[in-house]
């Protein structure tokens, strides 16, 4: 395992914000714990670190967040994600086999079922006709997570659960655009509980210096 930092590609404004997130629940802080180089972002503009020879030798589909450390380079937030939990470990991270199977299945679940459908939201695509679409499409998803959250405050472990890096995964897209599109969750409060109990932490808010409100991301 390399002792060299972790270098994150990216921008706060842009899916960077989940392994940043993950990061500020291990008490980590960039440039000092971890390296980040600004990419730009979808919201503010990409700079010309995102066509440079460099980052199209570690993500030649051009594409931001990119991780690196020492040899290992992965592109997909939600495979970073899971790297970093694995590497710092503790309760946010897979106890046994099971659970890192069904961490990778929130990863899974939240970029194919969830973000299709909040992502265009959050840009307005569609207009009007659009929007009522994607809440017809996340209405039996919406109902499928809220039955998985009957009876527990997260998604992983034992009883209730506890916090890890699935929640993360899934409330970056659920619970953060959700939240940026004041989407009304009242009729799935398991769900409505778990953005609560997820999106308040403190470590979901980047430091001031990154300027960025994730709920507009
Ligand atoms: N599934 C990928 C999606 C990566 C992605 O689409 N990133 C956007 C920024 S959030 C990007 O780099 N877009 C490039 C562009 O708009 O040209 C992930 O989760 O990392």
């Amino acid at each position: 395992m390399s002792d060299e930092k972790i270098v994150i590609y990216g921008h706060q404004a842009s899916r960077a914000s989940r392994p940043y997130w993950l990061l500020r629940e291990y008490g980590k802080t960039i440039n000092e714990d971890f390296i980040e180089v600004d990419t730009g972002g979808p919201v503010t503009g990409f700079n010309e670190v995102r066509d440079s020879e460099e980052f199209l030798a570690l993500n030649p589909y051009r594409l931001i967040p990119v991780m690196k450390h020492g040899d290992v380079v992965l592109y997909e937030s939600q495979a970073i994600c899971q790297y970093i939990a694995d590497l710092l470990g503790g309760p946010m991270a897979a106890q046994d086999a099971g659970e890192r199977a069904r961490i990778n299945m929130y990863g899974l679940n939240s970029i194919a079922n969830f973000e299709p459908n909040f992502l265009p939201m959050v840009f307005g695509q569609g207009g009007e006709e659009g929007k009522k679409r994607f809440i017809e499409n996340l209405e039996p998803l919406l109902g499928a997570l809220n039955t998985e959250l009957e009876g527990r405050e997260y998604l992983i472990g034992e009883g209730a659960g506890r916090f890890t890096v699935a929640d993360i995964m899934m409330a970056s897209v659920v619970g953060q655009y959700g939240r940026a599109i004041k989407f009304d969750f009242s009729p799935w409060p398991n769900i409505d509980a778990w953005v609560q109990l997820t999106t308040r932490r403190p470590a979901f808010y980047p430091p001031r210096d990154m300027k960025v409100n994730p709920l507009k991301d």
